[in-house]
């Protein structure tokens, strides 16, 4: 009973260590109660509610803060409340991310993580993981295929952020004054990412001052990869405008297609008007783990930065995200400001391992232990078999569809990652002519389906549109709980729903 306890009963009060005990052990049967329960299938994936109906509270689901202590039994009743109203992104009929399933090693590794409570800025708060983030780091880049005299990075809060790393690096490496003068005496800089790159390429040039309108968006083939005569010819034509390029992004792994860029051929090109070549392997990089699958990101070896999101594919809980740089020292050029107060350098270690000045933030989470755990437990190979179910699943997803008639493909190709691209198609639309009515209609189906969908609660997937294609939706498998049932259970729910 905690209906009398409070938290000023808990640690570091004088004989707080039972209750303490008490509350973690309560703590972790809601935990683990949770986590059991992701897992089974006939739990639901999420309970929704609008916004406004949590806001006014549910059933003592109270958002409110209040003025005077409440007990610890309300406080675990809000726990257990908050995980009820929330989204189970670890069950395997979970698709509606890029980021899903629930690692039990990796979330022990977060648990620690929280109760050691420290800072990455430093290593006389950080020693052992400074140090482990130096091998996961040194571990990525021999993946990519860079030798040891190559190679720097840093863990960063998403793929976003890595991606502003690239930019940052790129510009400083061609234009270091900008470190200190800003951008008032810099040329037009120019950007290039394919259509079907990610947001963050031109987020990045918004928050950098470079210009949303300074970056190129190169046009893509069918499948969704960049077209490289297209970005050769981007960058000439850049440059007879008076613009100078500096940085061109090749996706591996698009968000919603899953595409490849040609890297390669990206890399040729990069070199021959000497850019800066970024691969945003966010997505894909978690190929690079499986011998089946790694020649998709063919050439990545020849970037100059990548970003590589093991939250992603390799299932580390949120967040984990790494920026790759080649140029061993130029994160630490950039972005150092040597403040006096972090970074003495009269301290009796070695303070090349206060990486903390390399970073654009001060304070930075650990994100590296409970990906360094999780490769303890399943080692490269682990990880490797783990890529090649969820693509094994995602293309038994691909080859059903292909035999109903009441699904469409948007490309017919063998998915390259685990993204299914697909439209259900109603029957009152089946026999309709293609044409703006019938795309009208289409462009309606997602939503409508997606909406019962959540209310139902039992499966969730993504939708968008994309270019000229409406609404479709996009099946993404990176849980590797998720089994051939599940993806034939998302079909049937689909399929029920859709009836007109
Ligand atoms: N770059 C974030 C990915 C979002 C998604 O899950 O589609």
């Amino acid at each position: 009973d905690f209906s009398c306890i409070y938290s000023k009963d808990l640690l570091p009060a004088l004989s707080g260590e039972e209750s303490t005990k008490c509350f973690f052990q309560e703590l972790v049967n809601i935990l683990l109660n949770y986590v059991s329960a992701s897992f089974r299938r006939n739990s639901k994936v999420l309970d929704f509610h609008h916004p406004h109906q949590l806001k006014e509270g549910l059933e003592g689901f109270r958002l409110e803060l209040p003025d005077q202590p409440e007990n610890l039994e309300q406080l675990l009743v809000d726990c257990r409340d908050t995980l009820k109203y929330g989204i189970k992104t670890g069950h395997p009929r979970f698709f509606n991310q890029l980021s899903s399933g629930l690692d039990v090693i990796g979330l022990a590794g977060e648990w620690l993580t929280s109760t050691a409570n420290t800072n990455m800025f430093t290593y006389e708060v950080s020693p052992v993981f400074i140090l482990m983030e130096e091998v996961l780091l040194r571990k990525m880049q021999e993946i990519v295929g860079w030798s040891e005299e190559m190679g720097d990075g840093i863990f960063c809060p998403g793929g976003t952020i890595s991606n502003l790393y690239s930019v940052h690096l790129a510009r400083y490496y061609f234009f270091p004054e900008v470190k200190t003068k800003g951008m008032t005496d810099l040329p037009r800089l120019t950007l290039f990412t394919s259509a079907h790159s990610h947001y963050s390429v031109k987020k990045s040039a918004a928050v950098l001052g470079i210009g949303s309108e300074n970056v190129v968006v190169v046009k893509c083939d069918d499948r969704g990869r960049m077209i490289p005569a297209e970005l050769e010819y981007s960058i000439i034509t850049a440059k007879d405008k008076g613009c100078v390029p500096i940085y061109v992004n090749a996706t591996a792994g698009t968000t919603v297609y899953g595409a490849f860029d040609p890297i390669r051929v990206i890399a040729d090109i990069c070199e021959r008007h000497r850019l800066w070549l970024h691969v945003d392997a966010a997505w894909g990089g978690g190929l690079l783990m499986s011998k089946r699958h790694r020649m998709k990101l063919e050439g990545i070896e020849r970037a100059w930065s990548v970003t590589w999101n093991p939250h992603k594919m390799m299932g580390a809980p949120l967040q984990c995200s790494a920026i790759l740089v080649k140029k061993k020292g130029l994160l630490q050029e950039c972005n150092q400001l040597c403040a006096e107060y972090l970074f003495q350098t009269d301290k009796h270690y070695d303070t090349s391992y206060d990486t903390g000045d390399k970073t654009i933030q001060c304070g930075r989470h650990v994100d590296v232990f409970k990906l360094w755990l999780m490769w303890k437990a399943k080692g490269l190979e682990g990880f490797g078999s783990q890529v090649n179910k969820c693509l094994e699943n995602a293309e038994y997803l691909f080859n059903k569809i292909k035999q109903r008639p009441d699904f469409e493909l948007v490309f017919n190709s063998k998915p390259e990652h685990s993204n299914v691209c697909f439209w259900y198609i109603p029957p009152s639309l089946r026999n309709m002519p293609p044409g703006p009515e019938r795309n009208r209609r289409l462009h309606e189906v997602a939503p409508k389906i997606k909406a019962q969908m959540m209310e139902n609660g039992m499966t969730m997937i993504g939708y968008q549109p994309l270019g000229d294609k409406v609404n479709f939706f996009r099946c993404v498998i990176s849980n590797p709980a998720t089994q051939t049932e599940d993806v034939d259970f998302l079909l049937e729910e689909i399929a029920r729903i859709g009836q007109d």
